[in-house]
């Protein structure tokens, strides 16, 4: 029904396709043809194999590595560039992943073997796409609790995911998309780069997604976090630049309205909020041609149902107050969590629709507003999720450690910021910090350590986390 993931690529193959590097300086580019030549030799250094990581660092290699892998029909696993010892063990353990592709001299993981990508090298055996049912990308993300899980996304899914944006957006091979935003995950790499090989335009990839890297891209659709356009707008001269581009979206956290509006003063275009999960890619957004609201995130893709459920069990009314857990249903929802049926059975209704967590209302247009996670323990931090059990499971796994609490603060630039409340006989807090930047991956380091006699507790023994929130 969606047919090949990436058909655009086989056509006007002297079209650039893709340029990764700063933009005031050189740049790694390729044309539509060279990409898919150059993608062509890791497919057939993967096919027949039953997943493989790619290193998910900001590069052309890994653009090359991830359309290989889907050229060869083989499922590719995105692996943080940040992931320190324990996640990057963890990832390919848990995926059973078969080969690294990664640049050359960039992965020195010792297993499993590594196939080091020649961006320069042409093959021009192609490749069939297997059927959309097939798994295409497995995203590692976190859960409250425990270790990050692999989502299962099926081509369907991510077909369905760019198409309902493309309509929504009037998203054409005429845009020039422009983002630096990290390519394992699905912000970057769903949307940002195979959104934009599906849809024909160019894909400008500023490597790191600063305002002066945006602001001289000269791009007409720009993709950020919040984090970032807020940053943007501290930066007047580079949003200024902006003014041209057709399209300003943020996404991957709640955009905050005084961002919103400057980002409007500053440009002259109010931004698009899209809503999206790993496990759902993308469900909501702001359509170009509608209205934009600061505060809501839009209309249902197309394809994609929606609905809230209040605490009491029953579905609520959209009538733009009530609130309520929202579940999401349609060809966009992900194929379960590898080798994690309970966790799956979890987020997953007795009739099928996925389970958010998040806390929404809906009006009686259809617009949504997303309020909040229904767990303090699922944080964002600049667009990132993160658990607090994972982390608290690193700090006590320290010396001296005895107790810790995890909470993710109100912060002006992350959105929230990791403060890590600990108990024990400790040294340097810088010691916890770069633990967890060591083992975990470095987004997910504390930005504060607090040391304190004790934890506010309840009479069950739980930690208070809101207690500690209000301490901040
Ligand atoms: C500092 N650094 C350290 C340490 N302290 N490194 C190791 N150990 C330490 N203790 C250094 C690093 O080496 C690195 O240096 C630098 O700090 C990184 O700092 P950080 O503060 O993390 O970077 P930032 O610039 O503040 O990052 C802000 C950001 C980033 C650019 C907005 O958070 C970001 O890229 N966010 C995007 C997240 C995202 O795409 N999420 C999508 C998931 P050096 O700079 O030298 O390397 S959500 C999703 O996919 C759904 C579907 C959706 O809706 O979109
Ligand atoms: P991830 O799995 O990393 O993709 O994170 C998904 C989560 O990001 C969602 O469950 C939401 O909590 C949050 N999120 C994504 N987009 C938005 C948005 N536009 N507004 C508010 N929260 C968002």
């Amino acid at each position: 029904m969606y047919g090949p993931l990436l058909a655009s690529l086989t056509g006007d193959l002297d079209r650039k396709a893709v340029r990764v590097g700063d933009p005031t300086s050189s740049a790694d580019e390729l044309t539509r043809g060279e990409l898919l030549s150059a993608a062509a030799v890791v497919a057939d250094a993967v096919e027949g194999m039953s997943v493989v990581a790619v290193d998910g660092s900001a590069s052309i290699e890994t653009v090359v590595a991830v359309v290989g892998a889907l050229m060869a029909g083989v499922p590719a696993v995105p692996v943080p560039s940040d992931a320190g010892d324990s996640e990057r063990a963890h990832i390919v353990g848990d995926s059973g992943a078969q080969m690294w592709l990664c640049a050359p001299g960039t992965v020195a993981d010792p297993s499993p073997q590594r196939h080091e990508v020649d961006v320069a090298a042409r093959s021009d055996k192609r490749f069939e796409e297997p059927d959309e049912s097939a798994i295409g990308l497995i995203v590692y993300t976190s859960g409250t609790t425990g270790k990050p899980k692999g989502v299962r996304l099926s081509r369907r899914a991510l077909a369905a995911s760019i198409d309902g944006l493309a309509d929504a957006w009037e998203w054409t091979s005429d845009d020039v998309l422009v983002h630096g935003l990290p390519l394992f995950h699905v912000h970057g790499l769903v949307l940002g780069v195979l959104g934009a090989l599906r849809v024909g335009s160019s894909l400008i990839h500023t490597v790191r997604p600063t305002p002066a890297a945006y602001a001289a891209a000269g791009g007409t659709l720009y993709f950020g976090v919040p984090t970032v356009w807020s940053r943007v707008c501290d930066d007047e001269a580079a949003a200024r630049a902006l003014s041209s581009a057709r399209l300003l979206v943020s996404g991957s956290a709640p955009l905050p309205v005084p961002v919103f509006e400057k980002l409007t003063a500053l440009t002259g275009r109010s931004p698009v909020e899209r809503y999206g999960m790993s496990e759902t890619v993308i469900t909501l957004s702001i359509r170009a041609n509608g209205e934009r609201r600061p505060g809501w995130v839009g209309l249902p893709i197309d394809g994609v149902q929606t609905r809230i459920r209040g605490e009491d069990g029953q579905l609520a009314p959209h009538d733009g107050e009530t609130l309520g857990e929202l579940e999401v249903s349609g060809p966009t929802v992900f194929d379960g969590y590898l080798g994690n049926p309970d966790a799956t059975a979890k987020v997953t209704t007795e009739d099928g629709w996925f389970r958010t967590g998040d806390v929404a209302a809906v009006d009686a247009d259809g617009f949504h507003r997303i309020v909040g996670r229904e767990s303090v323990d699922m944080i964002k931090s600049g667009g990132y999720r993160i658990g607090a059990g994972e982390i608290e499971h690193v700090l006590l796994s320290q010396p001296g450690v005895r107790e810790a609490a995890v909470v993710g603060a109100p912060d002006p630039d992350l959105g929230q910021r990791i403060v890590a409340f600990v108990v024990g006989e400790l040294g340097r807090a810088e010691d916890l910090i770069d633990a967890v930047a060591a083992e975990l991956s470095v987004h997910k380091r504390p930005r504060e350590v607090r040391v304190v006699d004790e934890l506010p507790r309840n009479a069950m023994g739980k930690v208070q986390k809101k207690a500690l929130l209000e301490r901040i």
